[in-house]
């Protein structure tokens, strides 16, 4: 049995609000629909997040059935859950579930066992952090038949082990005896074995708004199940958009553009640049401006901050970088004097706010005034 795993497509995404990045994300999973046939994998495994939001364009939604129709036109099934962008607040049926009802794909996030070929199949979707006692009784209560010689587990969770702050449950709470873990959720590629099987984040197709500009690996994963142990491949997508991180002296601003010129010879599409500007107090933002100017005709987008250091010649910002997600947390949970309301907002609601999805917004708020109501009555 041969799996192409992916996660994470967002398919339409739509970085720094250009056409050409909307485009960059359709490529990249083409890309990875091609190698799934080229390679003629038994299986498609999306491990949820598939769409960027639960109203997806009808380009998305487009792209979605052309890559689901070309799999099947080569036989290949497509296996998919569903993360937290897929599925909508308000009671609405996930626009993915459309290739379900159509019989051209299957869903595997109800957390019932499907078997394909000789391999076992069990998903469940997101479950989001106040879910997660119910998600942890259903992981326990699954008890997969031993004469079944392959079984694959399909989650859109965060780990606790794989990243310190978005996760939802640990190592621990996965049921033993599964070949294959295919996690989705991080976007950064990460495996770690675990009993005799392998946990394994693809990461995101291409990166996300939040993900910021840095050097990155994006691709998906080739699982073979043929033998006594996964074995599981990174296959780097080609057509990624290169983006670029620099950290520069503002003395020496002047150099940086030559730079620039060299490192983006040969690249086939003009990539997205970050800039980190190292000055002392007094530094000219728009000197700084009028000078990177300079390099908006060699990328698609870049974008730049100054970091100032101290007399001391210390770095004051830049050195002790905080971690934003921490860093809103904390204010947020000092605003609101509890932090269980600090998390609701933004774990949950921020999200939802962030790509104006004011009726989720509301359908949730109201469901948490639900559950206190029952709370306190009891
Ligand atoms: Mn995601």
């Amino acid at each position: 049995m041969q799996i192409l795993h992916i996660s994470d497509t967002h398919l339409g995404c739509i970085p720094f609000n250009l056409k050409e990045r909307e485009e960059d994300v359709y490529e990249a999973f083409n890309e990875a629909v091609e190698t799934a046939i080229k390679d003629r994998v038994d299986a498609v495994i999306h491990s949820g997040d598939i769409l960027h939001t639960p109203k997806p364009s009808g380009t998305a939604i487009n792209k979605l059935g052309e890559a689901v129709k070309r799999l099947n036109e080569h036989g290949i099934r497509f296996f998919f859950t569903l993360g937290e962008h897929d599925i909508s607040r308000v009671r609405d049926t996930p626009s993915p579930y459309l290739f379900h009802r159509l019989g051209m794909a299957t869903y595997i996030g109800d957390g019932r066992p499907y078997m394909h070929e000789d391999t076992l199949l069990i998903g469940f979707h997101k479950y989001r952090r106040s879910e997660c006692n119910e998600l942890v009784e259903r992981l326990k209560a699954i008890s997969p038949p031993h004469d079944v010689k392959k079984k694959v587990l399909v989650l859109h969770q965060g780990l606790g082990e794989f990243h310190p702050y978005a996760y939802e449950l640990s190592m621990s709470d996965l049921p033993s005896g599964f070949n294959y873990y295919a996690m989705g959720h991080l976007h950064d590629h990460a495996m770690k074995s675990y009993g005799d099987g392998i946990i394994c984040y693809p990461g995101s197709i291409d990166p996300t708004p939040n993900e910021g500009i840095r050097e990155f690996s994006k691709g998906f994963c080739m699982v073979d199940l043929s033998g006594d142990e996964a074995k599981v491949d990174f296959i780097q997508i080609r057509s990624s958009r290169r983006h670029m991180h620099y950290t520069i002296e503002y003395e020496r601003l002047d150099e940086f553009i030559r730079m620039v010129r060299a490192s983006i010879a040969g690249l086939t599409k003009k990539p997205v640049i970050g800039i980190r500007i190292k000055g002392r107090d007094g530094v000219d933002r728009t000197r700084i401006a009028g000078i990177l100017s300079k390099i908006s005709d060699l990328c698609l987008h870049y974008s730049w901050e100054v970091d100032l250091v101290k007399g001391n010649g210390s770095l004051s910002l830049y050195e002790s970088r905080p971690d934003i997600d921490k860093v809103l947390l904390e204010s947020a949970a000092g605003a609101l004097e509890d932090y269980d309301t600090a998390r609701f907002a933004v774990d949950e609601l921020l999200p939802l706010l962030n790509v104006n999805d004011v009726d989720g917004v509301i359908d949730l708020v109201w469901r948490r005034f639900e559950d206190n109501v029952k709370r306190h009555s009891r």
